[in-house]
């Protein structure tokens, strides 16, 4: 669609930027904090870095005085469950809430708008050694901890996110680290899994409104366009069913609180559909989300199922790089879109489809809450960092947003990944994100100085002018 005005930003659009606790804090033992499943995890060689990740714990008043002088009218992070519930339940951990407390009042000082995700990725150990998402107490437990979190930051924080994408946990379990031992769940076990946590979602959800009036809550998922790899019908199915599997199902049961036909059927046919008890329907349901948070980095290419064993793609794949499934799809190529050095889709154009696609479906306001390029970043002698890269990434997806915008799509915000460098799940510190350059090596730390990259003035100044972009 050709436009002769395109809209401009609104106002009070939410300029962000995003991190995770695991990802940035550091401090993984101190204080009080309980061990995660990210602690305990075996991750790839040579990322070791989450022990002290970019030592946020330490540095937090200073990165916040840099996310206020880029310009940040919103900060996406994740409270660290294990630092307000060591145990994942139980004695709450005072020392936790203090320094989520500290970041709160910092950030509100700075008139910096906190959006909080209560859980990304690191499910308390504890619970983990009790069965994890496979025992329904983990629900009473989330439950419990959400309870904590209205009850002390529900009058300073407005924008809540439950789980951080619950899909790619449920499609990729081994991207966030492999159990020491090894052994990843069986599907039908994960199924079951994602089955409490819709539960757990939906509970705290309506939780939330409750005790916070204010507050507005939504599912944070993982969401992209699938493109058929041609037009032949067959193509266009593959295409619509892992585009429904892997993103709308869990959105269907996030907004609408119901199973998706089509999804069911896959789960029915395979036998590794979940145990539903009474109750949990309407359960999930009774959340009613507020707005949508999407993470969106590339989009994917589908081709038609062999139905047999080669449909799956023998390369590495990760919660971008979709490898096909017996008698469901096969991953195909793409000649119009570019690739980051990792392999990830780069297509700005997919960002304001998906948006379409979304809104079209549950007409709810969606936030962007994350976005953004990974590179090996290099500090140059002038003790700078030269992203052009990354300028380009985010220019060319900001344009594509306000397409969207334009083309009626209610987005209240973007808050890139991430705004200082954290450690990447599976590249630790060789590829970064950040607009906020973190000197550290691999293994060695270094001096974890702050270093401003050209991406810092360039989004500094898309901000300051609601947009404009050079
Ligand atoms: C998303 C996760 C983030 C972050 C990002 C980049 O899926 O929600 O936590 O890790 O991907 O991924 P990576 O670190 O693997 O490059």
């Amino acid at each position: 669609m050709k436009y002769n005005h395109i809209k401009p930003f609104p106002e009070e659009f939410l300029w962000g930027g995003s991190t995770s606790a695991y990802q940035v804090e550091g401090a993984w033992n101190v204080d009080g904090k309980g061990p995660s499943v990210i602690d305990m995890m075996n991750h790839p060689e040579g990322t070791a870095g989450f022990t002290v990740a970019s030592d946020h714990y330490n540095r937090y008043k200073e990165d916040i005085q840099l996310f206020a002088e880029l310009g940040l009218k919103a900060y996406r992070f994740s409270i660290a469950w294990t630092r307000i519930f060591p145990e994942g339940t139980g004695e709450i951990n005072k020392t936790g809430l203090e320094f989520y407390n500290n970041i709160i009042e910092e950030l509100n000082n700075y008139g910096i708008e906190p959006i909080v995700t209560m859980y990304h990725f690191d499910l308390p150990y504890t619970l983990e050694e009790n069965g994890g998402w496979d025992n329904r107490a983990t629900v009473d437990a989330f439950v419990e901890y959400g309870r904590t979190l209205f009850e002390y930051f529900g009058k300073k924080v407005r924008y809540w996110l439950t789980i951080n994408e619950q899909n790619t946990m449920i499609l990729h379990p081994g991207a966030i680290g492999v159990p020491k031992g090894g052994k990843l769940p069986t599907k039908k076990e994960l199924y079951q899994q994602n089955h409490h946590m819709l539960i757990a979602q939906g509970r705290v959800m309506q939780l939330c409104h409750e005790m916070c009036p204010n507050g507005k809550i939504g599912p944070a998922i993982n969401l992209t366009t699938m493109y058929q790899a041609t037009c032949k019908p067959e193509d266009a199915i593959a295409a619509h069913n892992w585009e429904t599997i892997r993103g709308w199902s869990f959105l269907d049961l996030a907004v609408h609180g119901r199973y998706n036909a089509l999804f069911w059927n896959y789960l029915v046919e395979r036998q590794i559909e979940p145990i539903i008890e009474e109750g949990d329907l309407a359960a999930i349901k009774s959340g009613a989300p507020d707005f949508i948070a999407i993470n969106y980095y590339s989009t994917a290419t589908i081709a038609e199922s062999k139905g047999d064993a080669s449909d799956v793609s023998p390369r590495a794949g990760d919660q971008q790089i979709m490898l096909g499934e017996e008698g469901v799809y096969r991953a195909a190529e793409n000649s119009h879109v570019g690739k980051t050095r990792y392999g990830w889709v780069i297509d700005p154009v997919g960002l304001r489809l998906t948006l379409r696609k979304a809104f079209e479906r549950y007409n709810l306001p969606i936030l962007i809450t994350e976005n953004g390029i990974g590179a090996p970043d290099e500090l140059t002698d002038e003790a700078t960092v030269e992203d052009d890269y990354r300028i380009d990434y985010i220019r060319d997806h900001l344009k594509q947003v306000q397409l969207a915008l334009t083309d009626g799509v209610q987005v209240i915000g973007y808050c890139p990944w991430a705004v200082i460098d954290v450690v990447s799940t599976h590249q630790g510190y060789g590829k970064r994100y950040g607009f906020i350059y973190v000197n550290r090596g691999e293994d060695d730390l270094l001096d974890l100085r702050r270093i401003k990259k050209k991406s810092f003035h360039w989004y500094k100044q898309v901000i300051e002018t609601n947009g404009r972009m050079s």
